[in-house]
Parts: structure tokens; C-alpha cells; sequence
């Protein structure tokens, strides 16, 4: 699946079309911050040739941050950072067979030294705080973008100050 998008500074990723309903959190997440990612199904495994294209073309086609989500043996993120000189953004997902998804977090992140990726936790948490650690990124070079993330970070902050203001009356 590819969604249309002229400005995509964000990809993201999954080994499967299973993987959609956790990382929904994370596309949601990206366009609160008036980003909108190019988003697509991509298997390390069963299409490899997609996904070396995919990483092999991304900095040119205007990606600056990949997040990829993978569950089992959770190959995607690492060859796509073997690939590219791009951040990579690993989210392990928690497959409908398997060890609770400690497959996938060890297969994300115990990289070799030298290509990093960096791993977020698994499920749907980690899929959100990819989310916002690559707004994060783009936050550096654009202002906009970071007058959005300090907005987030503040409602967050005054959400749990609000619920515990409302225990102590
Ligand atoms: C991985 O295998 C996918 O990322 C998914 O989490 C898991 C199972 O895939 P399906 O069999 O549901 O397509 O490649």
C-alpha cells in the first residue's frame, strides 16, 4: 500500500499488512504533527527486492527519518539501515504467533556495530514514540515542526497535571 504524498520527509514501513492496526498509532501520531508520511507494506523476507529499492532510493525521494515495524525475525529495519545513511526507527511488533514479541525486539535491536537502529518498544507504544522521536529529528532543522512537538509536550504534561488536580479535590 502507498498513500499519495508531494513532501514526504517521514517513511513509514511494515513487514505486513497485519502490522497496520498497531502502527496506525504511529501515522496518527505523524499527522498531529502536520506531517504526512509515505506509508507502505515492505517484507525484508518476502519482498526483498522492494526493500532494497526502497532504501537504496529513499534520501533521494526526499526521506529524511525511517520508521520500519517488523514482527518474528524482524529483519526490515536493520537491512534498511544497511542500506541508506538515513536515521533508522526500529518498532517491533508483537506477531499473532510467537514469544510476546521479544523475538522481534531482539531481532530490531541487536544491530552490529556500525549500523545503527534505534529501537523503540514493542507494540503500540513503540509505534507512537517512533513517531514522535522522528518528529524529534526533523524538529532540529524546522521550526514549525518543533512549535508542534513543544505543544504536544506540553498538553502532555497538563493532562497529568489536570487528572491529578482533579484526585486531590
Ligand atoms: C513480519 O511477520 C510482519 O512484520 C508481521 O509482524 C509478521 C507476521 O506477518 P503475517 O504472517 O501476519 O503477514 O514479517
Amino acid at each position: 500500500m502507498a498513500t499519495e504524498n508531494k513532501n514526504p520527509q517521514v517513511a513509514v514501513v511494515m513487514g505486513s499488512d497485519s502490522d497496520m492496526p498497531v502502527m496506525e498509532s504511529c501515522i496518527n501520531q505523524l499527522r498531529d504533527f502536520g506531517l504526512t508520511p509515505t506509508v507502505r507494506v515492505i517484507s525484508a523476507h518476502r519482498t526483498p527486492a522492494a526493500a532494497d529499492e526502497f532504501a537504496a532510493n529513499a534520501a533521494k525521494n526526499g526521506i529524511k527519518v525511517i520508521i520500519a515495524a517488523a514482527g518474528m525475525a524482524a529483519h526490515l529495519a536493520g537491512s534498511i539501515a544497511g542500506r541508506t545513511e538515513l536515521p533508522v526507527i526500529g518498532v517491533p511488533m508483537q506477531a499473532s504467533t510467537g514469544p510476546c514479541g521479544l523475538d522481534a525486539l531482539l531481532s530490531t535491536v541487536q544491530m552490529p556495530p556500525g549500523v545503527p537502529v534505534a529501537s523503540m518498544a514493542i507494540g503500540k507504544a513503540g509505534a507512537k514514540n517512533a513517531a514522535i522521536f522522528a518528529t524529534q529529528i526533523l524538529a532540529l532543522s524546522d521550526e514549525a515542526v518543533a512549535a508542534k512537538l513543544s505543544d504536544f509536550r506540553q498538553a502532555q504534561t497538563q493532562k497529568v497535571l489536570d487528572k491529578d488536580a482533579a484526585l486531590q479535590k
